[in-house]
């Protein structure tokens, strides 16, 4: 059983029905419990001319493997009408492994932890809601570190959905 971090996005379609509806998919996967939902939280897409994103964090309990989880992931998007056309498009679902345990993963299809997590506000501070105050990522970094180089203008966090 390990402790999985999924982070959630949609700009497509409703997107705060896309993430409630896979909420409601990763409760249903093998094996698996949902221990936590962030927030929702809304921003401006980093890719200028696409409609602003809806972004939470989910944390799972599983006994998955890494690679069935996310083929399980990937059926979820599917299922949500994500149709991949070009990198970083818009989508109507998109549900990204960060953090697998204190796994680093690097094979072709999956890379742990997630290789821009680091980086972006609508990862880090939703994660900050469910992760433990002194939360170390598995390469070694301090989230409370991460979130400090991290400025949240931009986010815009969301009544309780
Ligand atoms: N995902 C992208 C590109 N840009 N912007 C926001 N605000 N949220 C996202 O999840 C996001 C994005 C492609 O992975
Ligand atoms: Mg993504
Ligand atoms: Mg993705």
């Amino acid at each position: 059983m390990e402790r999985i971090y999924i982070g959630m996005g949609s700009n497509l379609a409703a997107p705060d029905r896309q993430l409630r509806c896979a909420i409601e998919a990763l409760a249903h996967l093998p094996g698996t419990r949902v221990a936590g939902v962030s927030a929702f939280y809304q921003s401006d897409s980093l890719l200028t001319g696409q409609p602003r994103y809806t972004n939470a964090v989910a944390a799972l309990d599983s006994s998955l493997a890494p690679l069935e989880l996310l083929d399980a992931l990937q059926a979820i998007e599917n299922d949500q009408g994500r149709e991949r056309l070009e990198r970083w498009g818009p989508r109507t679902l998109d549900l990204d492994i960060l953090l697998f345990g204190d796994q680093l993963i690097d094979e072709p299809r999956l890379k742990v932890p997630h290789y821009q997590m680091h980086l972006r506000a609508f990862v880090l501070y939703p994660l900050a809601e469910l992760a433990p105050a002194d939360f170390l990522l598995p390469d070694g970094q301090h989230l409370s570190d991460l979130l400090a180089a991290c400025p949240f203008a931009g986010l815009e966090r969301l009544a309780i959905a």
